[in-house]
């Protein structure tokens, strides 16, 4: 299906943008900003907000036109390949499919301290009306925090048996969340054989869930994600038989 966004009337292809450029604000700076959202295809463009922040940078809101197409059947994304399944039947699965506790280890890595992402998916209180993972009597969560070294979650991981790695990026700066990712990808080969490695998964709002091959990860999880879509994604790769 062929599609264009919609502003005041269905169909007129009308986008609203924000962006800062490094110059003060005044009346220069407006025609910049218009400039350059006419040479991003914004036809007419409509400057409808613009404040200074700070020395030398100014915030700008423009709304406009273009001409674009959107062709929905040649949009590609990860859809959930995987039942999802309640509390119940990811601890009874885990049960009879295992017959030992799953093992989860979480952390953020790098620099990244941005806990909360991580901390949504495994502490108790969970998000959106889901507890996370340590409410589910057959997982062994251990997290680790943030900040945390790729040689210590590899040793982790070791110890506690991991099944599944569980890391959270959420800083995208010169794209540490890429290069943290292959570290950590590379440093789980080269410390175990295949067939002794845990699933790894990486998660955090500025991923693109198609990337996870590039990255050397079994599966990314973006923005929204909750506990349950986590636990029931464990199921399907690790214990397999959902019901
Ligand atoms: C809270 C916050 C902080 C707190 C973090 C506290 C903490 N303990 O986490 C503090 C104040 C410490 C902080 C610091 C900084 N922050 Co900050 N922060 C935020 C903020 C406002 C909210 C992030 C958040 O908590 N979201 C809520 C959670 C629930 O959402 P989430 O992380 O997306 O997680 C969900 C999914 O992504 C997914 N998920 C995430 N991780 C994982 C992992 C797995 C395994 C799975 C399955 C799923 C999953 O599931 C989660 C639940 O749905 C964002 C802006 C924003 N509105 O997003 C900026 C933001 C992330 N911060 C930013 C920056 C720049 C910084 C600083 C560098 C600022 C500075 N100059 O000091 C520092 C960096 C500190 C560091 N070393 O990392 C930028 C990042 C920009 C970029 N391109 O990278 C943002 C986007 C703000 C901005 N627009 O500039 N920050």
């Amino acid at each position: 299906m062929i599609i264009r966004p919609y502003g005041d009337t269905t169909g007129d292809g009308m986008v609203q943008l924000s962006f800062t450029l490094p110059i003060p604000h005044d009346k220069r700076a407006e025609g910049a900003a218009l400039q350059l959202a006419n040479r991003m295809g914004m036809d007419p463009a409509m400057l409808v907000h613009a404040k200074q922040m700070g020395d030398g940078y100014t915030f700008f809101v423009v709304y406009g036109k273009v001409t674009h197409l959107v062709d929905t059947d040649q949009v590609q994304v990860v859809e959930r390949d995987f039942p999802l399944l309640s509390a119940k039947e990811v601890n009874a699965a885990v049960k009879r499919g295992l017959r030992r506790r799953l093992s989860v280890v979480g952390a953020c890595i790098g620099t990244d301290a941005h806990t909360v992402g991580i901390d949504a998916i495994l502490n108790l209180k969970g998000i959106a009306g889901e507890k996370g993972l340590e409410s589910y009597p057959e997982l062994a969560v251990t997290n680790m925090g943030a900040q945390v070294s790729v040689p210590d979650l590899v040793e982790t991981a070791r110890e506690r048996k991991a099944d599944a790695v569980l890391v959270s990026q959420v800083v995208t700066q010169r794209d540490a969340h890429l290069h943290n990712t292959r570290a950590m990808s590379a440093a789980f080969r080269e410390a175990l054989p295949a067939g002794k490695r845990p699933l790894l998964i990486v998660g955090g709002p500025r991923f693109d869930e198609l990337m996870a091959a590039d990255l050397g990860v079994d599966r990314i999880f973006s923005r929204g994600t909750t506990p349950r879509e986590v636990a029931s994604y464990l199921v399907h790769a690790l214990v397999g038989g959902s019901k």
